[in-house]
């Protein structure tokens, strides 16, 4: 069936003329609503108004506009329907085959400062969805049907299915242009359902049972599409990075890149590990990531001597790893990396004219310039089947007024900044975590293990094939030990202090061993799991 009317009604006008100026040679008749056929009309293009069509004007504002059965009948009446195509004859109801319309900028609007309760109410559109959702429903079959256009990138795929063999879009067009405008009406009345919650939370009813948790009922996300990326963690997924609107100074999503081949997904999740790590520590300092998980983290007086601290911890491991700066990066730094590993991501808040010059000799690795800020996520999400898991940050930190002593041994002044050194490191190991450190310097890491004695093992095996040294190292653990074998371990390998969130039903087994092995041992009362 050919296109012999179209009707646009757009809020987001970019394209729109020269679409219809492109129907119009095409010989399809134009109909449109106020603002859209105004601004057609101002072109030059021939198009009748809806409220003229209808013969109902626009009224209450504009709230009624296209809510009428000679539109609505026009967009559902069956194309493969007698019947219906005589009703539609019946009542002088003319077919509207292609539909263009996008909807009122609710979300936009929210997102203003300042915005309004009435901006945002005006702004929740009724006709725009209801006769995207009449136009997606007659999508039709092979032989005809609707076609509905909410984005303007696909004007161009409309007309050339016009301009093709079958003289109308295609069936397989009209279905998947179908699929996406009821995917955009839903996460638009989310979005809608979201701003009313949240302001039904933030005024509860007089002498209503106070909010046990500060979740709305429904939650919107704003987020923009950063970067199609080539594919997911592995090449068989279809993947993007989508980047909070607006993005804190601070995080990773605000980088910018500076020179190298194209981030990948795991590039950006290992990224994140590192530079989240880097970020927490206050003095200058290297963070090493490899799979997620910190294999080198160092503090030192630059950032040249911090970087050869880390990868001291785990050479082997730092083979192409993500390597990230809390201070900026200079050239003998940028030396140092490119002269001894292969590096596939660098993190910094800024980097001197002559470190950049160095890594041009290496285009292909990447190098991000992240911002300096302290932002901070508002929420941590996990996706799960069917659902979100939704938290708060795990941003708490422990300083030394809070840490228990429970050994007959005190710390020494070194061992509390050792300890408290491998504790804010081991926060960023996947869980079971085992931090091996001394002197701002990791010595062996042990992460993602199920049970906590072989995080330990092999925290240790890795500082003795790095041809580091445990003897008078501390130890982080990032929750509590559930026996005293994970602490023999430990303590075999050659540490003299632990730190460790104590709450385990055998905590006095576990500090009488420290104590039979003459070791220091200190409570966080807090634990870091992270999975
Ligand atoms: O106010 S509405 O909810 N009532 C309607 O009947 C209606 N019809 C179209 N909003 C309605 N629209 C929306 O108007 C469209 O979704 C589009 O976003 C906008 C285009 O208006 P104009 O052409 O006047 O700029």
């Amino acid at each position: 069936m050919k296109i012999q009317t179209a009707l646009l009604s757009v809020s987001d006008k970019t394209g729109i003329v020269e679409f219809a100026q492109a129907l119009v040679e095409r010989g399809i008749k134009l109909l449109s609503t106020g603002g859209t056929a105004k601004m057609l009309a101002q072109a030059g293009l021939p198009v009748t108004e809806v409220a003229q069509h209808t013969g109902s004007p626009e009224i209450l504002d504009g709230r009624v506009k296209t809510l009428h059965p000679k539109i609505h009948g026009g967009l559902l009446a069956r194309r493969d329907s007698t019947e219906h195509l005589e009703t539609l004859e019946a009542h002088g109801i003319d077919r509207i085959d292609l539909l263009v319309v996008n909807l009122y900028p609710f979300r936009e609007t929210i997102a203003k400062p300042g915005c309004t309760f009435a901006d945002a109410v005006e702004n929740i559109d009724i006709g725009g969805p209801a006769m995207l959702r009449a136009a997606a429903k007659n999508h039709g079959t092979e032989e005809g049907g609707v076609a509905v256009v909410i984005d303007p990138v696909d004007y161009k795929k409309v007309l050339a299915d016009i301009d093709g063999p079958d003289g109308q879009p295609s069936y397989a067009l009209r279905l998947a242009l179908a699929a996406k405008v009821y995917a955009h009406t839903a996460a638009y009345d989310g979005a809608i359902a979201g701003y009313l919650s949240s302001l039904a939370n933030e005024a509860p009813a007089q002498n209503a049972e106070p909010e046990r948790t500060p979740w709305p009922a429904m939650l919107t996300v704003q987020m923009k599409r950063e970067q199609t990326l080539r594919y997911g963690e592995n090449p068989h997924q279809a993947a993007a990075f989508y980047v909070d609107q607006p993005v804190g100074a601070g995080l990773l999503g605000s980088y910018r890149q500076l020179q190298g081949k194209e981030l990948s997904y795991n590039n950006i999740a290992d990224a994140d590990a590192a530079w989240e790590c880097v970020r927490s520590l206050e003095t200058c300092g290297c963070v090493i990531v490899k799979h997620a998980n910190p294999c080198g983290v160092a503090v030192a007086e630059n950032s040249e001597e911090a970087y050869q601290k880390a990868f001291k911890t785990d050479p082997t491991s730092a083979f192409g790893g993500i390597i990230a700066f809390n201070r900026p990066v200079d050239e003998k730094t940028a030396r140092a990396i490119t002269e001894q590993q292969f590096v596939e991501v660098l993190l910094a808040p800024a980097y001197s004219g002559e470190a950049l010059a160095v890594f041009t000799s290496k285009k292909n690795v990447r190098v991000l310039e992240v911002p300096s800020g302290n932002a901070q996520n508002p929420m941590d999400i996990k996706r799960v089947g069917g659902g979100w898991l939704v938290q708060t940050p795990d941003t708490f930190q422990v300083d030394e007024s809070l840490l228990k002593v429970v050994t007959d041994k005190q710390p020494t002044p070194q061992q509390l900044h050792d300890m408290l050194f491998a504790w804010k490191v081991a926060k960023y190991v996947k869980s079971n975590a085992i931090v091996f450190a001394a002197n701002g310097m990791t010595l062996g890491v042990g992460a993602g293990q199920m049970s906590r004695i072989d995080s330990a093992r092999i925290a240790s095996i890795k500082a003795e094939n790095a041809g580091l040294s445990l003897a008078g190292s501390a130890v982080a653990s990032d929750a509590f030990f559930p026996f005293r074998d994970g602490l023999d371990v430990v303590a075999e390998a050659g540490a003299t202090c632990v730190i460790q969130p104590g709450g385990s039903v055998r905590d006095d087994e576990v500090i009488a061993a420290a104590n039979e092995r003459g070791i220091v041992m200190v409570l966080t009362g807090t634990r870091h799991f992270r999975h």
